[in-house]
């Protein structure tokens, strides 16, 4: 048993397999204090689901500390009210329709192009060889930048990332994430300066030229939707890839079935998702004080949604810990909306705006990737990591194939 004293979420061997510690946490402690940042950790499905699905009570104040100072400005999830349903509908109508069918196409480009030299090898990394210039890649040419800057633009967003994701930041790794925030924002600029002038079909240029009560968006609420869009598809997208795989790869006869039929992948993501999140927390702040879980909670603390322990509640999912994606309580079909029953794009006002595009990205790499390598597997000694408290993934995924 696990005593107030003697755990810490920010403890070394939480950090290397924080899996192990959410049975116990639901059970007995299902709020958890951390005394060192004087936030509280909510780890069961229930109480996260009322959390982010009361945006009355708590607000997404603690993005003005952790992500406004890096995103260059207000991102949607801090919004409300007609301010955030107006420009929430913008950036959706930005991964839709006629658009995604265009940016499908893209991201089958990308993949194609990014596997091809690892073919005649047999041997390809799916986080380091793949999945991070992938994910840059595609999100460079939904927002019309130029991919020849991809390794810069990693650069700056990790750097960034970093800022937004770390629970306790070192003041030298703050100040470098502040200076890579304005150095990509100094890139910026001048491209959002252009598609004012003469607007193309990505993303900026829908940006630039969408109206808000009737009135274009100033340049710092582009440039921070910008900054937005860029860290919310780059972070998760390598940590996703590499984790479908691997839960193919231990589960061989899932991966038979879903190599026979291609229908399966939108519920082997979608069991992904649930089983190892790429995001595992998601930051709320009760302006009043609550209760949950009968821990009483004061106004203006800290509230963090455990994503990782509430996709493995045992009240929520039959036989959590086990990956399998033909579980009937997952819920495919409504997987990548607000109605999801896992909660790895949050859930409520505030649900991942890029769900759909996301589904869309992870299938058509998984289809590319599997459809040019035959049996999948582990590379010789290979030590599986991972890597994260607030996004999570394989810190890599060497894999070998025929
Ligand atoms: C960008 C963790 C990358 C989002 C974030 C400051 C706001 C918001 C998220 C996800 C993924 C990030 N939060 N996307 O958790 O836009």
């Amino acid at each position: 048993t696990l005593t107030a004293s003697e755990f810490s979420v920010l403890d070394e061997s939480f950090h290397d397999d924080p899996y192990r510690f959410f049975a116990e946490m639901r059970e007995s402690r299902p709020v958890h204090y951390e005394p060192a940042i004087d936030s509280y950790f909510v780890t069961r499905h229930r109480d996260v689901k009322a959390i982010l699905t009361d945006d009355e009570t708590f607000t997404t104040a603690p993005l003005q500390v952790r992500a406004e100072p890096v995103m260059r400005g207000p991102v949607l999830a801090q919004m409300t009210g007609a301010e955030h349903s107006a420009k929430r509908k913008i950036v959706v109508r930005g991964f839709a329709g006629r658009v995604l069918a265009k940016q499908a196409e893209m991201i089958r480009a990308n993949a194609r192009e990014l596997i091809e030299p690892f073919l005649p090898t047999g041997r390809v990394d799916i986080v380091n060889d793949f999945g991070k210039q992938f994910a840059v890649y595609v999100t460079l040419d939904v927002l019309g930048l130029d991919k020849r800057d991809w390794r810069q633009v990693a650069q700056w967003h990790s750097a960034v990332a970093e800022y937004v994701t770390t629970i306790i930041l070192p003041e030298d790794r703050r100040r470098h994430g502040l200076h890579c925030a304005e150095e990509l924002e100094r890139y910026l600029l001048p491209i959002i300066e252009e598609r004012r002038a003469d607007p193309g079909d990505d993303l900026i240029s829908r940006l630039c030229t969408a109206e808000y009560e009737g009135i274009a968006m100033s340049t710092r609420d582009v440039t921070a939707l910008i900054m937005n869009v860029l860290a919310a598809a780059t972070e998760p997208t390598d940590k996703t890839l590499a984790q479908l795989f691997r839960h193919l790869i231990d589960h061989p006869d899932q991966l038979a079935q879903v190599l026979e039929d291609p229908a399966l992948v939108p519920a082997a993501i979608a069991e992904t998702m649930r089983h190892t999140p790429p995001v595992h927390l998601i930051p709320r702040q009760p302006w009043r004080p609550v209760e949950v879980a009968d821990t009483p909670i004061p106004a203006g603390k800290t509230v963090f949604c455990m994503i990782g322990s509430a996709n493995r509640d045992p009240d929520a999912f039959a036989d959590p810990d086990t990956f399998d994606i033909h579980r009937p309580d997952l819920g495919t079909a409504r997987s990548f909306t607000a109605a999801a029953h896992h909660m790895a794009f949050g859930t409520g006002l505030h649900q991942c705006v890029g769900a759909a595009f996301a589904k869309v990205e992870i299938e058509t790499a998984a289809e590319v990737l599997l459809g040019a390598m035959r049996d999948p597997r582990y590379g010789e000694d290979f030590q599986y990591r991972e890597e994260g408290l607030y996004t999570r993934g394989p810190v890599a995924l060497p894999i070998r194939f025929t």
